[in-house]
């Protein structure tokens, strides 16, 4: 299977599985699950052929372990970066380490020093461990600026914290007070 058809699938399977499942015809539940035959068929009305090979290759490999199977592996789901406001993941509250990355644009940071880090589309603001992540994706929209996020601070007011199955810790907002750039 060639590296475009498996990267491709993995932005399909994002599209559909995270914000427009309506799209093909998909139904998820609250906790983001879709039943592989119908994605199957869905993507099928759509032109795009998928198979369940295709679909365990992509969930396998995938760098950011973006996607999940049920344990009947009749069912997959995005892990993290829902936008559809139907999924409503119960992640469990976790304590996080001391401090928390957020790498975004400079040309974001007149807003963020206004509002803090707001979900945007998303269901919650990411941030991971390591500054090397967050610079990948801070540099997605620009010159880069990394920003240290006080999260022992921010839990000790009562702020929660949760982590998707692949690592990316999530909030729902983090106000001003505790971001500073580096
Ligand atoms: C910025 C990718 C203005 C925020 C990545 C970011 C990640 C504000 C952008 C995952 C703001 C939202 C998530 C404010 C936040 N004013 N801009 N007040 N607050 N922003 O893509 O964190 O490949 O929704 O800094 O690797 O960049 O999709 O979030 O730049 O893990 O699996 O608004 O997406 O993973 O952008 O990325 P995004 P993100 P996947």
């Amino acid at each position: 299977m060639s590296k475009k058809i498996i990267e491709d699938t993995s932005k399909f399977l994002s599209y559909v599985l995270r914000h427009e499942p309506q799209a093909i015809g998909l139904e998820l539940d609250s906790e983001g699950w879709g039943d592989i035959d119908q994605l199957i068929e869905g993507a099928a009305r759509d032109g795009r052929p998928l198979t369940r090979e295709l679909i365990a290759l992509v969930v396998e490999g995938n760098d950011k372990k973006r996607f999940a199977l049920s344990a009947d592996d009749q069912r997959i789901r995005a892990v993290q970066g829902h936008s559809n406001k139907a999924v409503q993941l119960q992640l469990e509250e976790k304590q996080p380490p001391a401090v928390l990355y957020h790498g975004t644009a400079t040309r974001f940071m007149d807003s963020i020093n206004e509002k803090g880090l707001i979900p945007g589309s998303r269901l919650h603001v990411h941030l991971s461990q390591d500054i090397d992540t967050a610079r990948a994706v801070g540099q997605r929209y620009g010159k880069v600026v990394i920003l240290q996020i006080d999260a022992q601070a921010m839990q000790a007011q009562g702020l929660k914290f949760y982590q998707a199955e692949n690592g990316v810790w999530l909030t729902d907002q983090v106000p001003v007070s505790f971001i500073k750039a580096l």
